[in-house]
């Protein structure tokens, strides 16, 4: 893609400089410590990976290339995936490019369905989706140039024309999966005329009269694109990525992180949650009756799902985008009135756990709720969802990694006698 292969080879050609000046000069400091918390902590708060793509300061939440991602709510997922590679905002021009970039590219081979149709009918709807991306490997460029003798300043070349075709093709796979598994009829062919986010939403097949569902997964995709590199699925996908495996095998390693319910299955477990309390008390229920299940869910040693984050110690902003389009559409709904009535209880239980640091409502929060108004109930499906999205994110971070001629993630290891040793010899406290 033209306008995308230009762009890069500017940006990444300076951004290859930058890095080798910084190794040259400063490769011996310390930037950094790693107490024996962090060792035994999962490694939170330990620098340890390079992302230009976006940040999440703890006290503000996400940012794409240093815009708040609040501004950006009303912008296409296409623009933000322009964003996200180029540290840019694509003109009209761009954007037009993009879209029938992905419109040339959207065919999905027919053994993808054959192999989703083989998979037993009450397979979760992300082994699904994942299964479908690995099959898929086959048509990697990456793995067919690399087996040809690539030479390593062409790798994210190949790496961004893999990004464009998964991009491409994953609304149309991630669309046939919902109609399969929950039973919604034959699939629907993509309109060329729409743009990415649109064309999923009318892949999917919800009644739409007045575009508001298209507008919500416009959203949606924008919201969720990336998080940083830390993340489960971002630091997964660019860990077998750097091995060389193509973006088939590392998208898919990923997105199975996602899969996880601390990680993006939180927002299946959030609505149902949120389900569970309607039901229990009748409709929507109070506010002291969503304190009193918070603390019962805590006391049976159970999450809270939608709150508390690994980085963030504020309220999600992009949880702050998603009940503004409620507000805006659908203030009275009675499962968006539950979501706002848990906002107003959950965080209050949480803080008397001082173990619990950041109490305040995540992505997840809110997102099942405005999906439910529009008839996509089925909460199984949300990561699917959240994955067509992130998948901009990861996607951008491969060919950038491989542009910057990033190495093989190799982190060390220690045994618990020796971390044991260590520690009593230090006389270091972090801090
Ligand atoms: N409900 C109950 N307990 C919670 C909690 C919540 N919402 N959030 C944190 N805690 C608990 C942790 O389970 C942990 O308990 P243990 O010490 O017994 O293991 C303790 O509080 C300390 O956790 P923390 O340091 O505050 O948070 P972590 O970095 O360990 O974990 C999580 C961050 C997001 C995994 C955590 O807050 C959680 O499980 N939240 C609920 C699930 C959720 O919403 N996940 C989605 C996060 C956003 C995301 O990635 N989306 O894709």
């Amino acid at each position: 893609m033209k306008i995308l292969n230009d762009k890069l080879a500017k940006v990444l050609a300076a951004k290859r400089d930058e890095l080798k000046a910084i190794g040259k000069e400063h490769g011996d400091k310390v930037v950094g410590q790693i107490a024996v918390e962090q060792v035994l902590g999962g490694a939170r708060g330990m620098v340890a990976l390079v992302c230009d793509t976006s940040t999440v300061p703890a006290d503000k939440g996400l940012h794409i290339r240093g815009i708040p991602i609040g501004e950006l709510a009303e912008r296409l997922p296409e623009e933000i995936y322009y964003l996200l590679l180029t540290g840019e905002l694509p003109d009209a021009a761009a954007v037009k490019e993009i879209n029938a970039e992905f419109a040339q590219r959207n065919k999905v081979p027919s053994y993808v369905f054959d192999v989703l149709d083989a998979m037993p009918a009450d397979s979760h709807p992300m082994a699904m989706l994942n299964t479908a991306v690995l099959v898929m490997q086959r048509e990697s460029v990456f793995a067919k140039r690399y087996e040809s003798g690539m030479p390593k300043d062409e790798y994210w070349q190949a790496a961004l024309e893999d990004g464009l075709n998964l991009l491409a093709r994953l609304p149309g796979i991630a669309a046939a999966i919902y109609r399969k598994r929950f039973k919604k009829g034959p699939r629907i062919e993509s309109n060329p005329k729409l743009d990415w986010g649109a064309n999923y939403a009318h892949m999917l097949g919800i009644d739409d009269p007045k575009g508001e569902f298209k507008q919500l997964m416009r959203l949606y995709l924008v919201l969720h694109c990336d998080h940083g590199a830390g993340n489960v699925s971002a630091c997964t996908a660019s860990t077998v990525g750097s091995a060389l495996s193509d973006l088939y095998y590392s998208l898919s390693a990923g997105l199975n992180g996602l899969a996880g319910p601390l990680h993006g299955l939180a927002n299946q477990e959030c609505l149902k949650w949120v389900t569970e309390t309607m039901e229990k008390f009748g409709g929507v229920p109070s506010v002291a009756q969503i304190t009193k299940y918070a603390e019962e869910t805590i006391a049976a040693k159970r999450v809270v799902p939608g709150y508390g984050h690994a980085v963030l110690r504020v309220e999600d902003p992009r949880f702050t985008a998603f009940v503004k389009f409620g507000k805006a559409h659908f203030p009275e709904d009675p499962v968006f009135k539950t979501v706002q009535n848990v906002y107003q209880a959950v965080p209050a239980v949480l803080k008397q756990h001082p173990k619990i640091k950041n109490p305040w409502p995540n992505v997840d929060a809110a997102s099942g709720s405005l999906l439910c108004h529009y008839g996509l109930t089925e909460a199984d499906y949300y990561t699917v969802l959240f994955s067509v999205s992130r998948a901009l994110g990861i996607t951008a971070q491969a060919v950038l990694a491989r542009g910057m001629g990033l190495p093989i993630f190799r982190p060390s290891d220690t045994t618990t006698k020796k971390l044991r040793e260590a520690a009593e010899k230090s006389t270091t406290k972090a801090g």
